[in-house]
């Protein structure tokens, strides 16, 4: 193998990369679109934040070798399906489901996997809404269905997983036994957060809502 061989492989990666990079732009619009209709629409923002993450090369490959697949462009674009990855942020556990049905309903986005760990949650704690969907990307060399995974939680679901994320870490995947259980304990706290801010939401939206009085004109008086 040639430094010539080394260098085409890294910019046939390099370009392999780019694709997911437009996926996640394409459904990172899909998404701001949405916030922004259904604020004009209905007065209500049902999304508190949008991020999103290219995976890197190195996270790419270690994946590869964790699971055992070939070492090759095709088996890690059949295989590897969150290098694309976006998340979402609501306020309402009701939020989730919407946004949900709003992004699988759309006609160019494919459902491919569906995963609920929020009705199923993991048993760290963990939950959220994971779907991977393939979106067409139109290059300049033609069309590419990428896979894109998206991430739909509530603030405290997000909150917990962020903390869990750092213990993780922090403690290289071994975290202590006392640890893990105060975990669970936060994790059924948000939950029960979760739960009454959804009743207290629903309260207000059956309430009707007094317009606030129009602004007096002294020609009135
Ligand atoms: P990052 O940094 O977000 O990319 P696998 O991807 O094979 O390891 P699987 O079963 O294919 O796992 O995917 P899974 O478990 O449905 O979802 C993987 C992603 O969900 C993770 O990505 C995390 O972002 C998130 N996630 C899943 N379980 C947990 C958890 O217990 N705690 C937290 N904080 N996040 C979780 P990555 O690739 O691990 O990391």
């Amino acid at each position: 193998i040639t430094v010539d061989d080394v260098r085409a492989l890294r910019e046939q990666f390099l370009d392999f990369m780019l694709g997911y990079k437009f996926a996640i732009e394409e459904i990172t619009t899909k998404i701001n679109i949405l916030r922004e209709d259904f604020n004009s629409t209905h007065e209500y923002n049902p999304i508190e934040h949008v991020r999103s993450r290219l995976k890197t090369p190195e996270s790419v490959l270690e994946k590869v070798r964790r699971k055992k697949y070939p070492m090759n462009l095709a088996s890690i674009r059949d295989n590897i399906l969150d290098i694309a990855g976006v998340r979402v942020v609501c306020s309402f556990r009701s939020d989730i489901t919407e946004i949900r049905n709003m992004l699988v309903g759309q006609e160019d986005i494919t459902l491919l996997e569906e995963r609920d760990y929020i009705t199923h949650r993991k048993p760290t704690g963990y939950q959220s809404l994971h779907l991977i969907v393939s979106i067409p990307v139109f290059r300049s060399q033609g069309t590419e269905h990428t896979p894109v995974e998206i991430q739909i939680r509530t603030i405290a679901m997000d909150f917990w997983a962020s903390l869990e994320h750092k213990i993780y870490y922090k403690y290289r995947g071994e975290v202590p036994a006392n640890l893990q259980t105060d975990l669970t304990r936060a994790a059924d706290v948000a939950t029960q957060l979760d739960e009454q801010m959804e009743a207290l939401h629903r309260q207000v939206e059956h309430t009707a809502h007094p317009r606030p009085a129009a602004a007096l004109d002294t020609r009135d008086l």
